[in-house]
């Protein structure tokens, strides 16, 4: 049998393969519903096809995608839908919602347009999706004629700027509706792969997870994702245990504040690891060319750590990069170059540049270097033969706590907020609670078991979320939005009815 990632994405001429038959299939069958009829009262005729692809919670392995390491996200139940149809008359994309609160964008039936950054709209995150179908369709050799017209609807529900990936999802999404559109499917990795590269479009330098998990996810199972190439490997996650989501409220608008926080980490990464490389040994010019992320230098770390008797990057992270922040002098000192000569033909990282007085390359190195052996050691408990599933449990809710640690003191991308949260999960009985996705705001996830989970979260919602409601920061009728048990959900699909 060819592997999950191998496989084009699944067409389904019914809903209940993706959201099965209770309560989830009544809730999107209204919403394919809706989205038809709104498709129908803006456009003035129905969609030709449907896809979707749903959010993800990462459960552990934070901001280490994007150094090749690999992480251990699952799908959640929530997700975008969205109806297209192509449109040979007029060559205009028209990007409308099913939310009155995002306003129709429109854009030119154009591949090679440049998104306007200074001036972010919802409509971007499709736009990454179009010009990454063009992108690969060229790429491979299949011909899609000249650019033709789109009509879209969208209709998502992954929260947004809550670190469970709507945008991935919006993005995945678009990308999957358009090819379909086309008549054109690709083995899911590669699909994966556009998606991830083509949302680089918005300004953030993200990793590859999100995509890989809303393209590649199976019900039922938690996935490691790899990196280069991407491969997604089945997890199934104890019994006895839940992951429970809660929104700190929080919002943290990564397109907007790339500058200072998700892209400023992704240069301090690149910093860390030509500096390390180096330090270690290398030439200035070769670190300059050959390091792209710290997973590019694990090895001579491991062989410097081996001298010391240990086999642990953090060693020689310790001993070869100090505590206090570089300068960018400092650090051009040991490179030879400016930064703007090697990182400058990025416009993300040079306004990186601009915003950045300091680089904590060690902390930075550390977390990494550490949350890539906790996502191991997470995989291996799940694995172990000769541990019972409550003794499990708690060995995946201490890597948990020692990964949020690491967010939070070493990579410093959690946020007040967020550090009430999980305070408050564990005080009310998670066996471990951690920031999820970006940080800087978003959710918090909790391993907590099974039996309590309804008490869990009644008490979460008196210690973390009265104070908020009575504020007036959300409304009471809204909670089950905010805080809710995730199972994990099945990837992308496309649908023709
Ligand atoms: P969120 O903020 O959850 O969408 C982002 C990145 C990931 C990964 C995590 C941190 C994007 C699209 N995604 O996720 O690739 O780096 O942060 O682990 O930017
Ligand atoms: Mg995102």
């Amino acid at each position: 049998m060819a592997k999950n990632e191998e496989l084009p994405i699944p067409i389904y001429n019914n809903l209940e393969p993706v959201y099965g038959d209770g309560s989830q299939f009544e809730e999107a069958q209204l919403r394919f519903d809706n989205l038809k009829s709104k498709f129908l009262q803006v456009f003035g005729h129905s969609p030709q096809l449907f896809a979707r692809s749903p959010g993800r919670v990462n459960l552990i392995g934070e901001h280490i995608d994007y150094e090749g390491y690999s992480v251990l996200p699952m799908a959640i139940r929530q997700d975008t839908i969205i109806a297209i149809r192509r449109n040979e008359t007029e060559k205009v994309l028209r990007i409308a919602n099913v939310n009155e609160k995002y306003s129709m964008c429109t854009y030119p039936a154009d591949p090679n347009q440049e998104l306007d950054l200074k001036n972010h709209k919802w409509g971007h995150y499709f736009i990454c999706g179009y010009k990454g179908f063009y992108d690969y369709a060229k790429l491979k050799g299949v011909d899609v004629g000249q650019p033709v017209g789109l009509d879209i609807v969208i209709d998502g529900i992954v929260p947004t700027g809550s670190g469970l990936s709507s945008s991935a999802a919006f993005v995945c999404s678009s990308t999957i509706a358009i090819m379909a559109a086309f008549d054109v499917n690709f083995p899911k990795k590669e699909i994966a792969q556009v998606a991830c590269d083509c949302e680089q479009h918005v300004g953030t330098q993200s990793g590859g997870m999100d995509q890989a998990i809303s393209i590649m996810a199976k019900t039922g199972f938690a996935e490691l994702i790899d990196f280069n190439p991407i491969r997604a490997t089945d997890v199934q996650l104890p019994t006895g245990g839940i992951f429970v989501i809660a929104h700190s409220l929080a919002e943290s608008q990564k397109a907007v504040t790339a500058a200072t926080n998700y892209n400023n980490r992704v240069v301090e990464c690149r910093l860390a690891s030509i500096v390390l490389g180096i330090k270690l040994g290398m030439k200035p010019e070769e670190a300059i060319s050959k390091v792209n992320t710290l997973s590019d230098v694990e090895g001579l770390c491991i062989s410097f750590a081996g001298t010391h008797n240990s086999s642990d990057p953090v060693v020689a992270v310790k001993e070869c990069l100090k505590e206090e922040p570089y300068t960018a002098e400092e650090i051009e000192k040991i490179t030879g170059e400016k930064l703007t000569s090697f990182l400058g033909n990025n416009a993300a990282y040079v306004d990186v540049i601009k915003a950045a007085k300091q680089y904590k390359l060690h902390q930075r190195a550390a977390h990494v270097y550490s949350e890539a052996k906790r996502v191991h050691a997470f995989k291996d408990v799940v694995a172990s033969s000769n541990l019972n599933d409550e003794e499990m449990l708690k060995k995946l809710g201490d890597l948990m706590n020692e990964s949020h640690h690491s967010c939070s003191v070493l990579y410093e991308c959690s946020c007040p907020e967020l550090e009430e949260l999980v305070r408050s999960c564990r005080d009310n009985g998670a066996l471990g609670a951690r920031l999820t996705g970006a940080g800087w705001g978003g959710c918090a996830v909790a391993l907590v078991k099974e039996n309590i989970v309804p008490q869990f979260i009644l008490n979460l919602k008196e210690s973390y979320y009265q104070s908020r409601i009575d504020k007036g920061v959300i409304k009471k009728n809204d909670l089950g939005l905010y805080v809710f048990a995730s199972k994990p959900s099945s990837g992308a699909a496309i649908f023709k009815f």
